[in-house]
């Protein structure tokens, strides 16, 4: 096992890092920017380094600053948590070139998974589903044309660099496509500095499933089950929940083998999230994989049973899946997980300042992850996301019920939250019954307006 790990990271998740490393016995190396000086990530590490300004760019996301903190603290691997440095293949790939290890897949595989036409490729190669639509990238608006022709309308145009949501135009009628085409190409170029598109059929109301796995670095890969994640907003999700209503075990046991096979021959390594949307037909498609540990992970850990960070810490220090799992991995209950953001529960402005009381709910089957505290502060830099709530029942009437009474005593004074958001959520009968999609949020926040 390591000996030195530094966290380059911040919020909650630099301080779920951090707790994994110390039950492993691993000292811990905490980056902080000016504006976190007094954040709980640099009071638990056993050591902390100042690496720039408050703006993510001049600290978070300076790789000379984190190597420079790496180097100097004689760290032995960095681990990026998610957002941040995560999926960025360069800093993994300077982290090799200065002998420190990655927590995380090789950055030959990062880069692949970044370019969502080749992993789609990657994925059909391997027999995983995917949705009809281009052989690769689409060169012009005539091709584009054609293309939509044979799949037919609607189709969507994403861009190749692109993911989470940016860069994307559904196109519904031939006339509207060269307009449609140029503006995603022109706003992918902006965003990512790669214009090209790639085209997909486009589904009107998916349901966001997703599959979480495991590879160690000698070839072994196991999926441990899916997160449903449709409760979002604007790309940012709101409450995830493990497993998914809509699949049945069969239908995961065939994802989960075509996925192990798959990842195994690509080269995967450590934690990855294959991203599926889900049709009326109720069959998956694989749209993209993120290529570290995602927001949500909690809820899959309550299921299992396995701590999914320390898994990754002995993964990247090259212990075999067969050394760090049980025999087999059964799934138990049903978890719920609510993000709590700092910010207005109806008009979503970011709510940045000062917390004057904070009680966390506590008790059976209720699990917290968070970096703030009572007099803390939430700086106006970074994403809204101040806690997690997981919660874990024998089944969802059980979670669902935990899940709200743990709302109800989780209180947050000095700034707005989404906890009274989560708490209306809760008492909608089409998300009690389990009848939701993406397009959830949009007719629920409608349905409140009038
Ligand atoms: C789609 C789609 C419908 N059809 N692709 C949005 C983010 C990016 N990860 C993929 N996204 C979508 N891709 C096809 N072919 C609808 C979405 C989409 C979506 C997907 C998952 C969760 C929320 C969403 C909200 C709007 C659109």
């Amino acid at each position: 096992m390591f000996r030195k790990v530094l966290v380059a990271n911040r919020g909650e998740i630099a301080l779920r890092v951090i707790n994994a490393c110390r039950e492993l016995g691993v000292r811990t190396v905490a980056v902080y920017s000016e504006a976190d000086r007094n954040s709980l990530h640099v009071r638990f590490a056993d050591e902390a380094i100042c690496i720039g300004p408050p703006r993510p760019t001049d600290s978070y996301l300076n790789v000379p600053a984190v190597i420079a903190a790496a180097e100097i603290a004689d760290v032995d691997a960095i681990h990026p948590g998610y957002g941040l440095l995560s999926e960025n293949a360069n800093f993994a790939e300077v982290c090799r070139a200065s002998n420190i290890k990655f927590i995380g897949p090789p950055p030959e595989v990062t880069r692949l998974m970044g370019e969502k036409e080749k992993a789609r490729q990657a994925m059909k190669q391997a027999n995983v589903p995917i949705l009809p639509g281009s052989d690769g990238v689409i060169a012009t608006a005539d091709e584009a044309l054609q293309v939509a022709r044979s799949i037919g309308f609607p189709v969507i145009l994403k861009a190749k660099a692109g993911g989470g949501g940016r860069g994307m135009r559904i196109v519904r009628t031939a006339e509207e496509l060269p307009n449609l085409y140029h503006a995603a190409s022109t706003e992918a170029a902006n965003a990512f500095g790669n214009g090209e598109l790639y085209m997909e059929k486009f589904i009107e109301q998916p349901r966001h499933i997703e599959f979480q796995v495991l590879a160690d670095e000698h070839g072994n890969v196991t999926t441990l089950f899916e997160r449903e994640c449709s409760i979002q907003r604007r790309h940012q999700k709101l409450i995830e929940e493990a497993p998914s209503l809509q699949v049945t075990p069969k239908m995961r046991e065939e994802i989960s083998a075509t996925l192990n096979r798959c990842l195994s021959e690509i080269g995967y390594q450590n934690a990855g999230t294959i991203e599926f949307l889900m049709d009326e037909d109720r069959k998956l498609y694989f749209i993209e994989m993120n290529t570290r540990i995602q927001v949500e992970h909690p809820v899959t850990e309550a299921i299992t049973g396995i701590d999914l960070v320390k898994a990754q810490l002995r993964i990247a220090s090259g212990e075999k899946l067969s050394d760090i799992l049980p025999p087999k991995v059964e799934l138990r209950g049903h978890a719920i997980e609510c993000r709590i953001n700092a910010e207005h529960p109806q008009k979503f402005t970011p709510s940045a300042g000062k917390i004057t009381a904070f009680n966390v709910p506590g008790g059976n089957g209720i699990r917290v992850d968070t970096a703030q505290y009572a007099e803390g502060v939430v700086p106006p830099y970074y994403d809204s996301l101040i806690a997690k709530l997981i919660v874990h029942g024998k089944d969802r009437a059980e979670a669902m019920a935990r899940m709200e009474r743990a709302l109800s005593q989780f209180v947050v004074q000095g700034i707005d939250t989404s906890i009274s958001l989560h708490q209306g959520i809760f008492q909608d009968e089409d998300f009690r019954n389990g009848q939701f999609d993406t397009k959830f949020m949009e007719r629920f926040l409608a349905r409140r307006q009038s």
